[in-house]
């Protein structure tokens, strides 16, 4: 049997997403968009089709018209075959009146959507990453090692460890024991044999990467009627079943990097401008899917480009972008420059009347204007920057939140379609 008759995919779309307001406030987590074109929903969506998963859940506390549009536009499968992509928004039944309440909670309020298709294992992934993973690997191994649960481990140094699920394995790989989220002063107790390569750079505990495969009447059982109230998997499932069942580590090695704050989502959108980005969307094996959206090819003049990902139907006539991402449609005017930004581009482009429009109003047309000075800024979608804007973002700046921006960790992030007049100083 194919593997894509023998697994499902649930994808954890997020909860309340506070971690990457503002840019989660009139999207749903899923919809934000990432690298100048995609939307976060597209890297695990991307890894099930390129491992031949081919029927996915989004599971998502919110049903936001982006990401059901983008989903509706971008997944569309032929119809010879079984593959789909469905958005399940949590709702209110007569039996549940509240919200997911967590992950293990939103995988059980979405398990009578699974009760039709046939598929032996459950694969559940988390909304928030950026890497490429062959299931298929994963999914042999579990089925090869006679588990009931496998997790996707990777090793981490002590810095992050605090931040994940950690584990302990025996020589078969089976988990002997886990913790989430330790506290640095109990780590010491927490190291594992990672193996030379991962000793080397000093990644000496396993942490779980929140990917997770269950035989599907094992999660069944375990949510419905072992651990009903349960809420979370990393609290009190996985916890609650090493003892129990055969839980497995598949242990991975390459590129994956959580981007569930402000913080690591901006690294990583940068991380794509090195030389050899560790995300790599030059595979022709890995393909990162997302919506056609035949744009024209960016336009740039007078530009000196550094190090600078631009995305379609950019007109830029900027005099310096170093370190940055530019999205699709992005307006850039003469003589601004642009250091360490993630400008996400936008939506639509302005046709001449509205460009008159807004001249008589006096408001700044959708992009940025002229000698503008942009350093560690995130710009949402259809934003107005008017001329000679100066944000020089970083970590003199206190957090704060205003009305058109918010500031984290150092970094300015422009809430989606503000109005930034000229001469604006942050
Ligand atoms: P966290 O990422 O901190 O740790 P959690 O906040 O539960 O765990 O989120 C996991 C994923 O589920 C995220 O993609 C999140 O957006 C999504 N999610 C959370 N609540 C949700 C809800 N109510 N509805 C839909 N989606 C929801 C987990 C594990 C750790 C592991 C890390 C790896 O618990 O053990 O180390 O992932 O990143
Ligand atoms: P993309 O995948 O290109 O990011 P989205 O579907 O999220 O696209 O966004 C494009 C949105 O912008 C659509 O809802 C579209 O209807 C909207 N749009 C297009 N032209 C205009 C316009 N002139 N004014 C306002 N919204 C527009």
């Amino acid at each position: 049997m194919s593997i894509s008759n023998q697994i499902i995919a649930m994808i954890l779309g997020g909860g309340a997403g506070s971690r990457l307001a503002p840019l989660t406030s009139t999207r749903s987590k899923p919809a934000v968009p990432i690298a100048g074109k995609y939307r976060l929903v597209d890297i695990p969506i991307s890894n099930c089709i390129n491992s031949d998963i081919h029927r996915m859940f989004v599971l998502t506390q919110f049903n936001s018209a982006s990401l059901n549009r983008h989903i509706k536009n971008t997944y569309r499968f032929s119809a010879f075959s079984t593959a789909f992509v469905d958005i399940l928004a949590a709702e209110q039944t007569p039996d549940n009146p509240t919200w997911f309440q967590g992950t293990a909670d939103a995988v059980r309020q979405s398990l009578r959507h699974l009760g039709p298709f046939s598929s032996d294992y459950v694969l559940i992934l988390s909304g928030d990453q950026l890497y490429q993973m062959d299931f298929n690997k994963m999914l042999q191994h579990h089925k090869d090692s006679g588990a009931e649960i496998s997790i996707a481990t990777i090793p981490v140094g002590d810095r992050e460890a605090p931040e994940f699920g950690i584990l302990k394995t025996d020589e078969e790989h089976y988990i002997t024991s886990f913790i989430e989220k330790p506290s640095k002063d109990v780590l010491g107790d927490w190291e594992s044999d990672t193996g030379p390569a991962m000793q080397q750079k000093g990644r000496n505990y396993l942490a779980s990467m929140g990917i997770y495969i269950f035989n599907r009447k094992l999660l069944e059982s375990l949510l419905l009627k072992k651990h009903p109230e349960a809420t979370d998997f990393g609290k009190e499932i996985i916890p609650a079943s090493i003892s129990e069942y055969k839980v497995a580590s598949f242990q991975y090695e390459g590129y994956w990097t959580d981007i569930g704050n402000i913080y690591s989502f901006f690294e990583a959108n940068l991380e794509l401008t090195s030389d050899i980005p560790e995300f790599n969307l030059f595979d022709n094996t890995k393909s990162i899917f997302t919506r056609p959206r035949m744009l024209p090819p960016a336009k740039i003049s007078g530009t000196t480009l550094e190090k600078t990902v631009i995305a379609e139907g950019c007109i830029i006539n900027a005099s310096r972008i170093e370190h940055s991402v530019i999205g699709i449609r992005s307006r850039i005017g003469y003589g601004s420059t642009i250091v360490s930004c993630y400008i996400m581009g936008s939506d639509f482009y302005e046709t001449i009347e509205d460009l008159s429009r807004d001249q008589n109003k006096g408001i700044p047309p959708i992009g940025i204007g002229k000698r503008c000075y942009l350093r560690n800024c995130i710009i949402d979608k259809n934003c107005r920057i008017g001329d000679d804007v100066r944000m020089n973002g970083g970590t003199h700046l206190e957090n704060t939140d205003h009305e058109l921006y918010t500031v984290k960790d150092g970094i300015i992030v422009v809430k989606k379609g503000a109005v930034l007049p000229s001469g604006f100083v942050v």
